[in-house]
């Protein structure tokens, strides 16, 4: 593939001089920010994200943050998810909706306090939503972008390393709470959270000038703990089920079709925008759904949707594939009608090199 041409409009991160001397060879766009997707190889960045610790610019992961009075209220507006309950300290993966129950966004939202709240967003530009939202109600609330840039720390090292930089104390953060701790003097959230299953943390770095000094003192810390940057993995996320907002789900599908139907309270969720057609929806169940899918024989990279085809009939798409070195089988994300989604179901996809064979699984890997 040929380069990504640097521009203005395609955001460097506070961690870009670390991770281009760590000597990445990928990177996407997302959020309009650059994102590293390998640094050795996908598969060595696999391996070592399961047995050491990595760093990751995640600073993609963009804040939007909500602050005033109508911040909550705002907030209970743009998910089906009933927050009322949530406190201070608290993150939530959230489905954000449109009028029509359409997945806008899957972020992780965190409450720093009643009137503060931050939105870690997936890959579509949310804060328009959000803006339009708010002025368009007339919400007594400040909607912006601060600079705020996630780095996460992951793999089974990550307890000790993060425990030598910011003290024992983050040995008590529990899965999706955060607490605040210091670094050079600077306040930092640091939630235990991540887009990998196999444990770790995000730092939300406050101030781009702080970034390079942690990222240094990480690094330094971990030497004999093998530390090395990293970034999501694309099989680590598919054998966990990690789902990938633009590639496993848009604006098509409603939460109850791509497995998020666990995080909508929709009948107490009032005033969330897309209640009305949520309730009906959930009422009446999906006819598609997300599914781990294993798919048989040689696969290229899944740039675009495969058709997933039965008796010469379309019923689903698979969204993400590769293959995987612990399960001796190509994994893969996909959308499959109601008629094939049971588990042990066989059907073909239709991949750009060829037909494979393809069976529906119980359930994710990791
Ligand atoms: N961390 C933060 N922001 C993010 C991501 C993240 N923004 C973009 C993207 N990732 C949002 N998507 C996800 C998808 C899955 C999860 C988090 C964000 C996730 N899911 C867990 C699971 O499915 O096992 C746990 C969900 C739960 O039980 O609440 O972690 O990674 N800051």
């Amino acid at each position: 593939m040929a380069t990504i041409a640097p521009s203005r409009r395609v955001r460097r991160t506070p961690f870009s001089d670390g991770v281009e001397a760590a000597g990445v060879k990928g990177y996407t766009v997302y959020n309009r920010m650059l994102l590293p997707t390998v640094f050795r190889s996908i598969v060595e960045d696999y391996h070592h994200l399961k047995s050491a610790v990595q760093v990751w610019d995640v600073a993609c992961e963009r804040q939007v943050e909500l602050r005033g009075p109508d911040a909550a209220r705002l907030m209970q507006m743009l998910t089906p998810r009933d927050l009322r309950g949530m406190l201070p300290g608290q993150c939530f993966y959230l489905p954000i909706v449109d009028e029509t129950g359409g997945m806008l966004n899957d972020p992780v939202g965190l409450m720093l306090a009643d009137d503060r709240w931050w939105i870690s967003i997936a890959d579509s530009d949310l804060l328009l939503w959000v803006k339009g939202l708010a002025y368009g109600y007339r919400l007594d609330v400040l909607v912006d972008e601060p600079d705020i840039s996630p780095l996460a720390v992951q793999g089974p090292q990550a307890e000790t390393l993060m425990a030598r930089v910011f003290g024992d104390a983050v040995r008590a953060i529990r899965f999706f709470r955060f607490g605040w701790f210091d670094f050079n003097g600077v306040s930092m959230a640091i939630a235990r959270s991540g887009y990998s299953k196999q444990g770790g943390y995000e730092i939300y770095v406050d101030g781009t000038q702080n970034g390079m000094p942690l990222w240094h003192a990480l690094m330094e810390a971990g030497r004999d703990l093998d530390v090395h940057a990293g970034c999501p993995n694309l099989i680590e996320r598919i054998e966990g089920g990690l789902l990938s907002y633009g590639n496993d789900m848009t604006r098509e599908n409603t939460p109850h079709e791509c497995g998020l139907g666990k995080f909508c309270s929709t009948q107490t969720a009032i005033g969330c925008v897309g209640r009305d057609a949520l309730l009906r929806v959930a009422k009446e169940g999906p006819t598609q759904q997300i599914r781990a899918i294993a798919i048989d024989g040689d696969i290229p990279p899944c740039d675009r949707a495969w058709p997933l085809m039965a008796k010469g009939k379309r019923i689903g798409q698979v969204t993400s594939a590769a293959k995987s070195p612990d399960f001796g089988t190509n994994v893969a994300i996909g959308m499959v009608r109601m008629t094939h989604w049971d588990a042990g179901t066989a059907f073909e996809v239709h991949t750009p090199d060829g037909v494979r064979a393809a069976t529906v699984q119980d359930k994710f890997w990791l």
